[in-house]
């Protein structure tokens, strides 16, 4: 009787730890979410927070907050292996980061003005100088050499 009643202990315990995880789950599950933007601040056609840092295995969402963006991830801008990425326009969008590294991706019309952005999975920067040897075009170019230095 005794022994049975600790079991039920252990067992409530165990269920109490199991939810009190769970509910935790989504934290850990990570939503990092950017804005696609016309405008904010001074700058225009921009992504709202340019580089994200993620755990590998979680969720970037970018969210169509103005029309007209996309994202694409840009060839030879990510770890070997991910597949291509290119998101439609004018839709909210998401990623699961599975493999660790840098990923580099640009809004597909308005590469030119600059929208770009980062997302380094797993604090993994080893594939630093293929980033660094994208062709960026317009205003890209010198944004990204700014963003190099804070990645
Ligand atoms: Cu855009």
């Amino acid at each position: 009787m005794c022994r049975k009643k600790i079991n039920m202990k252990n067992i409530l315990k165990k269920t109490l730890i199991l939810i009190f995880l769970s509910s935790f789950t989504p934290a850990f599950a990570a939503d990092t979410t950017v804005e696609m933007l016309n405008k904010s601040g001074k700058e225009i056609m921009v992504f709202s927070n340019k580089i994200v840092r993620v755990n590998v295995g979680e969720t970037v969402y970018w969210k169509a907050t103005n029309k007209g963006h996309n994202v694409e991830f840009i060839k030879g801008g990510t770890p070997e292996g991910v597949p291509k990425f290119k998101s439609k326009m004018n839709k909210d969008t998401q990623f699961k980061f599975e493999k660790p590294g840098i990923y580099a991706y640009w809004c597909t019309p308005h590469k030119m003005m600059g929208m770009i952005g980062f997302v380094i999975v797993g604090d993994d920067k080893s594939n630093l100088e293929a980033i660094k040897s994208i062709k960026f075009v317009g205003k890209s170019k010198k944004l990204a050499l700014e963003l190099f230095s804070q990645l």
